[in-house]
Order: structure tokens, then sequence, then C-alpha cells
């Protein structure tokens, strides 16, 4: 697998929120952090790539939300916030290396926090971000490709992998107050403890995952499951609204 991450921004304490309160940021710290979950998604197989810092996008660093990879094409998103749309072309510029570019276009909206992929079933979240018109373009894009793509209410969070993401092929865990866990009947749903409210957002790395260190009954229910959980400490990512997934594009080295 290739990780796509993009290093922290000096600026970051200017990230966007909407559903988590600011609160200060050690952007030291977020550094530390960040090179930590560098390390342990190379410990775990990956060739990890970064993608040159942009010292004034305070949320460049969750690189997730920029572009869509499957392992036919990569679609550079039109992101939700205005305030994130230069992030976008440093992205594309060395995804071009590894797949055939297509792209969003206005009035189209979409972040990659909102897309989950499990095989050919694409998941996207209806969400501030992602609008009617991106998801339909997406649906245009990856229907080339064997596709099929789902519409999913959300509610009370930032993107669909806030509330659900995949552990593996057959089993998804998932925050049932912010999405409808009848969605995801075809596999086997795995919810969070619910007292960890943000526990949904796990990256898949072959057959492990990795979660934030904050979550440890989450963890528990997982790993009752068969699946290794590697914990990382992402304090300080996630008082940007952030989790683990959105700091990398994984994608199959084909
Ligand atoms: C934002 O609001 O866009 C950033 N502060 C956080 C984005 C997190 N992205 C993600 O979970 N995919």
């Amino acid at each position: 697998m290739i990780a796509i991450t993009r290093e922290v921004s000096p600026s970051l304490v200017d990230c966007e929120l909407s559903y988590v309160a600011r609160s200060p940021i050690d952007v030291g710290l977020a550094k530390a952090q960040h090179g930590a979950y560098r390390d342990t998604l190379a410990r775990l197989g990956c060739r990890v790539v970064a993608l040159p810092t942009l010292a004034d996008m305070p949320d460049a660093v969750f690189v997730e939300d920029v572009a869509i990879v499957t392992d036919e094409v990569a679609v550079i998103t039109r992101t939700g916030a205005v305030s994130r749309r230069g992030e976008g072309a440093s992205a594309a510029e060395v995804l071009r290396g590894y797949r055939p570019i297509r792209t969003i276009e206005a009035p189209g909206t979409i972040d990659g926090g909102d897309v989950l992929r499990i095989g050919r079933r694409v998941f996207v979240g209806e969400s501030a971000r992602t609008n009617a018109e991106g998801t339909a373009q997406l649906r245009t894009i990856l229907g080339w490709f064997g596709y099929t793509v789902e519409s999913v209410p959300i509610r009370e969070c930032l993107h669909l992998k806030s509330a659900v993401t995949q552990l593996d092929d057959t089993r998804v865990l998932v925050q049932p107050a912010w999405v409808d866990p009848a969605v995801f009947s075809d596999y086997r749903v795995i919810e969070i403890d619910p007292s960890e409210e943000h526990a949904a957002n796990v990256v898949r790395v072959g057959a492990a995952v990795i979660s934030p260190a904050c979550f440890p009954l989450t963890h528990a229910r997982i790993r009752a499951e068969g699946i290794d959980v590697v914990a990382v400490d992402v304090s300080e990512i996630q008082r940007a609204e952030g989790a683990v997934t959105c700091c990398s594009i994984l994608m199959r080295d084909s």
C-alpha cells in the first residue's frame, strides 16, 4: 500500500471547526503525533509519501478530503469548505504519477471524509461538505469502473467517516447516534462504546486498524472480533476536528 500524507501546517490553529469547540492546539505536539502516525503506517507495511507542506493552509494535513482514489482512478474533490479549495492542486500533481486524474467540478462539492468504499460499493455522506451534485459526479466517474455509489444521511457529525469506517471486508465500526446502522445491514456491524462518541473513525491497514489511543473501550470491542488495534495518540489532530482516516490517502501499489 501507498499512504499519501502531508505534514501539519504551522497555521493548524486556524483550522475549520464545525462540531468541535475551539481549544488551544500545540502545533509542535501535533507534528510529533503526525510523525508517529506516519511511522505506524510504515510499520504496517505502507510506503509513506509526503505531499509538499502548505504553510498557509491550516487544514492541509487532512489529505483524505482532497482526493478519492481507487485502483483505477484518482478523483480530485472540490472541498465543501471554501478555505480548503487550494489544497487539491499539489495532491493532483503527485497522484498523477499513480492514477489517471478526474475532477469534481462546480457546483459540486465533496470531501473525501464523506466517502467510504468497501469493495465495489461506495457510500457517500450527505453532510454539510458534500452536496447532491458532487455525489452525482462521483457516481458518474466511478460508475465507469463498475462501482455503485449510495448516498447516506448522517447527523450531528462532520463526515460519514466520523460515523462509520471499515474494519475489514465484512465488518464495519459504527456510531449509531450519527448514522443509521441499518444502512450497513449487508455487513456485520460493531458499535462503538457509547461513552467514546468519536471512536468510529479507524484506518484499516491489512489485518489491523489504527485508532486514536483515547478509545480503549471501543478497542476492546474490536479486539473481541479478533482484529488487531494499533493505538496512536492524536489529541492535537482531534482538536482540529480530525481523526485517523483524514491524515492519509491509502491506495494499492499498482
Ligand atoms: C475541517 O473541518 O475540514 C478540518 N478541520 C478537519 C477535517 C477532517 N477530515 C476528515 O476527517 N476527513
